[in-house]
């Protein structure tokens, strides 16, 4: 953390050139490494340190294992739909092991993973996708000859860091529902020891993102809660967020699918909602490419729990969730306070929207990046090569 504030980096020719990289004006590179310190809860100062780290640093290597999954995890980070935050994480790592995105296959593979291990060993981080099965030895998920057990294993020895993508890697997920017949279980299990979990189904690529760019920054993965989830994306419920929870507060549900209440954007809860027991952040950085300010929620279905082990695929959709938290905030202001001396409703208003678009701001910024004329404009430029350029020259 040499510099701690953005204006030092001011003349950092540094800057300029990692924003060049990523397509990006000086601006909108600043702009997005402030918003993502923002994002992790960071203290003032430390928008420079990520900038500076962005910039200069040295890009993690990253060996990235697939078991029992359907790739949807790999997807969302790469989704075509959405250029920036796919450059953005393919500039913060070196991607050198990643299975399904190889164009190499078999044994010359299998030494590209071990080149990349033993090049970086007891630095690369080791990103596990998947559910790792361990019944009958694990014979039922085998790469190259080993199960995924040995893998998991025979990865982790020399790592800096792992990282449970998904729900499936973070404790079984989809895989492990009952009867769970492979015995599909996440990676601190087969490790025996906590790894940093990102669950999700798929996990938001945002924050699996903001987790690299912390390691990046600091040599340290962000604080977790007891379930290896970090704190800065876990720690609240979507509940707690939701756009529809002023509905929820009145008593107005949507009762059916395309019923009244349902057109008119009513709370999801009696359509089996499981926001209220769910910790995630996608009511505040929302998640999906289908539109402006999309996520589950939004899109009129309700959540179904995939971040959360014990609700996400075991419990059934149109089951009501069970309420955590409903108790009012201690620091809502009382409805009878004196003017003047408490917080006025106005305000506590006012500092929530504060608060909750401080939270949100880096993936908006990722996301109106990923939208944003320029963008578009230099796919565009992509595609036609420099016909744009020859037609205003002529
Ligand atoms: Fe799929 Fe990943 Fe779900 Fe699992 O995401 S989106 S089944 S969490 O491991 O690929
Ligand atoms: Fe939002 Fe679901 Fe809570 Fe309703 S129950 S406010 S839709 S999170
Ligand atoms: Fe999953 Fe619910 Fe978010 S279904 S993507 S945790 S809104």
């Amino acid at each position: 953390m040499a510099n701690q504030n953005l204006i030092a980096l001011e003349d950092d020719g540094r800057i300029d050139a990692a924003a060049a990289r990523l397509s990006m004006s000086r601006r909108e590179f600043l702009q997005f490494c402030a918003a993502l310190a923002t994002t992790l809860g960071l203290p003032q100062g430390a928008d420079a340190a990520v900038a500076e780290a962005v910039a200069t640093k040295p890009r993690p290597s990253v060996i990235w294992l697939h078991f029992q999954e359907c790739t949807g995890c790999s997807e969302s980070m790469l989704r075509a739909e959405h250029p920036t935050l796919e450059k953005l994480i393919l500039d913060v790592i070196s991607l050198d092991y990643h299975e399904t995105l190889f164009a190499a296959a078999g044994h010359q593979v299998e030494a590209a993973r071990h080149a990349a291990m033993e090049a970086n060993k007891g630095k690369y981080v080791l990103v596990i996708e998947g559910a790792i099965p361990t019944k009958d030895n694990g014979v039922y998920c085998k790469i190259g000859g080993k199960t995924a057990i040995e893998l998991t294993k025979e990865c982790a020895a020399n790592a800096a860091a792992v990282i449970a993508i998904g729900s499936c890697a973070s404790w079984g997920g989809m895989p492990s529902t009952d009867p769970n017949p492979t015995g599909a279980s996440g990676v601190a299990k087969v490790l025996g020891k906590p790894v940093v979990t990102i669950p999700g189904c798929p996990p938001n690529p945002y924050n699996f993102l903001s987790t690299v760019v912390h390691f990046l920054t600091f040599g340290a993965l962000p604080a977790v809660d007891q379930l290896g989830r970090p704190k800065f994306a876990y720690s609240r419920l979507i509940h707690e967020n939701c756009e529809r929870r002023a509905h929820f507060d009145a008593g107005r549900f949507a009762m059916d699918f395309g019923d009244e209440g349902h057109r008119k954007g009513y709370c999801l809860y009696k359509l089996g909602c499981k926001g209220p027991e769910t910790y995630a952040n996608c009511s505040v950085i929302l998640f999906g490419d289908a539109g402006a300010g999309t996520w589950p929620v939004a899109c009129g279905h309700p959540c179904i729990g995939c971040t959360e082990q014990g609700v996400g695929f075991q419990k059934p959709i149109h089951m009501v969730a069970k309420m955590k938290n409903i108790e009012p905030s201690v620091y809502l202001p009382r409805i009878s306070e004196q003017k003047g001396v408490g917080a006025s409703l106005g305000s506590a208003a006012v500092l929530a929207a504060v608060a909750g678009a401080a939270a949100g701001a880096g993936a908006m910024v990722a996301r109106n990046l990923g939208l944003s004329h320029q963008a578009e404009e230099l796919e565009k430029q992509k595609k036609t090569g420099s016909k744009a350029n020859e037609s205003a020259e002529a």
